[in-house]
């Protein structure tokens, strides 16, 4: 089934989105990777998506395009037009392509030339696979609460604590960890750090399992040794990095959630055109015709909302005013992830029986959608964020 592409001529977008969608639309249905084994799958669809150039995307150029980006600066837009594409097919491929942009996403943003030119080009080519390590068990949506520490020594960094539900975790090549480099400051006392897999004291190898196959772990950390020049950022400045990283990548969540949205409704027109019941089509009845229009405006609805993130991202640094971009893509991703589950769930209810059959497509994404309610940012989260904002608009 190919994915639409009708809302690349929406002002929204210029002509390298229009074409960077075109091209992956034609081009991703012809991929078939075996998914059953999620981390060799995820590996895979890191590798695919490196050799043919799309994780170009996750980076920017840098200097005569020394860090491997296609585009000078990390496009919001290009980023979103990627997941949409690729959730309608394989919500894998777009885990695996989303993870090398937000594993890498502080590299690009407060990276220094070194750090940059050490990790980025790899991660465009697919040669180094990324994490983001941010959550801990008591400190999910409280970032603050975490309590993993860096402790300065002679030389360099010394890590201890544990890091939950980290996708990537025991596939990654380096993690991206935010850790308390003063205990008593909250949010204002985090500092981030690169983390090369192979780091001694470093452990991932409880991986965790869950409903919708992607690659998960706990990372422990037990006196994990760092140089001083994995220290990424500004001391302390942890907690704005790690939020203006999510700020990037909550629209493309978004964007992912659409993706999959679009999919259960071109499922459901299909099937209602298809199925015959009491002498006529499914797509005949009024309740399916009604059914299928308030799918349609979920998923345009969230689109705008979605689109519109992304471009206000990408104006701001064109501009160069880099505005925060926070409130509009906490509507994004709150709108579009729940949109996409009601829209998935109608879906599901329009194919009855055959909707919960395992291996319909329609019965994984039930299952896919629902991390994304939860992670960067529960929808309650988001919620917070917007109330926040319009109660100091
Ligand atoms: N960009 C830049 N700075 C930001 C920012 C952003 N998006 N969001 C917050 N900040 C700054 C604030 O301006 C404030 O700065 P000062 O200390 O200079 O005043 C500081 O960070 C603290 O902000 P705030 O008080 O809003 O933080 P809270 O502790 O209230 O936390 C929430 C706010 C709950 C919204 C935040 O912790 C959050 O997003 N939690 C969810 C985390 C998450 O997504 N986890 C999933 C991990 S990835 S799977």
């Amino acid at each position: 089934m190919k994915s639409p592409t009708g809302h690349l001529t929406l002002p929204f977008f210029d002509a390298v989105h229009r074409e960077l969608g075109l091209r992956l639309a034609e081009w991703i249905p012809r991929q078939h990777v075996d998914e059953s084994d999620d981390r060799q799958a995820c590996r895979t669809w890191v590798s695919l998506l490196g050799e043919h150039g799309w994780l170009r995307y996750c980076v920017p150029a840098g200097p005569d395009g020394a860090l491997g980006g296609a585009l000078a600066r990390l496009d919001s837009r290009a980023l979103v037009v990627l997941r949409e594409t690729l959730a309608f097919h394989s919500p894998l491929a777009d885990f695996a392509l989303a993870m090398q942009g937000l594993g890498s996403g502080a590299i690009t943003l407060a990276g220094t030339p070194a750090q940059q030119a050490a990790y980025l080009p790899g991660v465009a080519s697919g040669e180094k696979i990324a994490a983001f390590a941010l959550s801990e068990a008591d400190a999910g949506s409280d970032v603050g609460a975490m309590t993993t520490s860096a402790v300065q020594q002679a030389g360099g960094w010394t890590l201890n604590g544990s890091k939950a539900w980290i996708s990537n975790g025991g596939i990654a090549d380096f993690y991206v960890t935010f850790a308390k480099t003063d205990p008593v400051a909250g949010t204002r006392g985090i500092s981030a750090f690169i983390v090369d897999a192979d780091t001694a004291g470093l452990d991932s190898s409880e991986h965790i399992v869950v409903m919708s196959p992607h690659p998960l772990a706990t990372l422990k950390f037990a006196h994990c040794q760092l140089p001083e020049s994995a220290q990424l950022g500004t001391l302390h400045g942890g907690f704005k990095l790690a939020m203006q990283t999510l700020d990037i990548f909550r629209a493309s969540v978004a964007g992912a959630a659409l993706g999959m949205a679009r999919r259960a409704l071109a499922e459901a027109v299909q099937h209602a055109k298809q199925r015959k019941l009491f002498g006529q089509r499914l797509a005949d009845f009024q309740l399916t015709q009604a059914r299928l229009g308030e799918m349609a405006a979920l998923v345009d609805a969230a689109a705008l909302l979605t689109y519109r993130a992304a471009w206000l991202r990408d104006e701001g640094e064109r501009l160069g005013s880099a505005t925060r971009t926070t409130l509009e893509s906490a509507m994004a991703k709150m709108t579009a992830t729940e949109n996409a589950q009601r829209v998935i769930d109608m879906a599901l209810q329009l194919h009855g029986g055959l909707g919960v059959k395992v291996g319909s497509k329609v019965e994984s994404l039930y299952r896919d959608i629902r991390s994304l309610r939860i992670y960067e940012g529960a929808t309650e989260v988001q919620q917070l964020i917007i109330g926040k904002a319009v109660l100091h608009s």
